[in-house]
């Protein structure tokens, strides 16, 4: 039997190449993302195997109403990623734009908090519960000028433990995927449109690409139920940690 897939951020990068590859792959797909266009683009690709919800994370009644208004089958969700976010800015903690950081911690931390409470009511009925939380190698180590998005990063990490633990009576799978370097978007976001300066992110070395971090979600889901791969790191082979990376001179 197929299962359903609720993606955050599948507008994009990792969100969008998981929503592919699954789609794909046979399973039932709830593509979500505040860009309407980008989400059609899918539905129109995959017909029937995707819904698409379109919706702001940061805005309570928009994720419960998003939810509460999926049709049919698309109502039996087994799996939740909670993968949108993004980082805003990147300065010193004494410059840094409370702007962004109410962006960071309202849609990374927030957010993901309001769609899986939105979640859980469906998500406890499936024979096989499974959460996969996208978090970051900036979650496990604080680089300069990374502050709030790190803090934010972190605590989708102690959110990945504490769904993990209180959700273990009810025998929900939860784990993270943690990606150093991928080229996506999210530098695109973070320098605010600024192209030169995100592309020279991803110069003189091989980051990973959306599709690699596809792939893992989809081999962490394909266990068996009795497998749950709890906390994953993955880097490009480039990278050591969030600041050593070894670039083409
Ligand atoms: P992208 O910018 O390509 O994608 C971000 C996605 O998040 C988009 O689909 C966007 O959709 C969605 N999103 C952002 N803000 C909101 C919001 N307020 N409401 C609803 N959806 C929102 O970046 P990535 O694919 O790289 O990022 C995906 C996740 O991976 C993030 O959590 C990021 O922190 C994490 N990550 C990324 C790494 C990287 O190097 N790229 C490394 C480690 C982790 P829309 O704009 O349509 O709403
Ligand atoms: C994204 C990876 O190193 O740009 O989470 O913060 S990094």
């Amino acid at each position: 039997m197929s299962r359903t897939v609720f993606i955050t951020g599948a507008s994009s990068g990792i969100g969008r190449a998981t929503a592919e590859l699954l789609a794909e792959q046979g399973f039932r797909i709830i593509a979500c993302g505040r860009r309407e266009a980008r989400l059609k683009a899918l539905k129109e690709k995959w017909g029937d195997a995707v819904h698409t919800l379109c919706f702001d994370v940061r805005d309570k009644q928009e994720v419960f109403d998003a939810v509460a208004s999926l049709p049919g089958v698309f109502k039996e969700i087994d799996v939740l990623v909670n993968n949108a976010g993004n980082a805003h800015g990147m300065d010193a903690i004494d410059k840094g734009s409370l702007e962004d950081w109410d962006a960071m911690i309202d849609i990374n931390v927030k957010g993901l908090l309001y769609v899986t409470k939105a979640i859980l009511p469906v998500l406890l009925k499936s024979g096989n519960p499974q959460i996969i939380n996208i978090g970051s190698t900036a979650g496990k180590e604080v680089y300069p000028k990374g502050n709030v998005y790190c803090a934010s990063k972190f605590a989708v990490d102690a959110i990945n433990q504490a769904l993990r633990i209180d959700l273990n009576e009810h025998g929900v799978r939860v784990g993270a995927v943690n990606p150093g370097l991928v080229q996506t978007e999210f530098s695109e976001v973070r320098f605010k449109g600024d192209s030169p300066r995100a592309s020279a992110v991803y110069q003189g070395f091989h980051p990973l690409t959306p599709e690699d971090i596809a792939e893992i979600i989809s081999f962490v889901l394909s266990r068996p139920a009795h497998v749950n791969i709890a906390d994953l790191v993955v880097m490009p082979t480039d990278q050591a940690s969030s600041t050593i990376v070894r670039k083409a001179k």
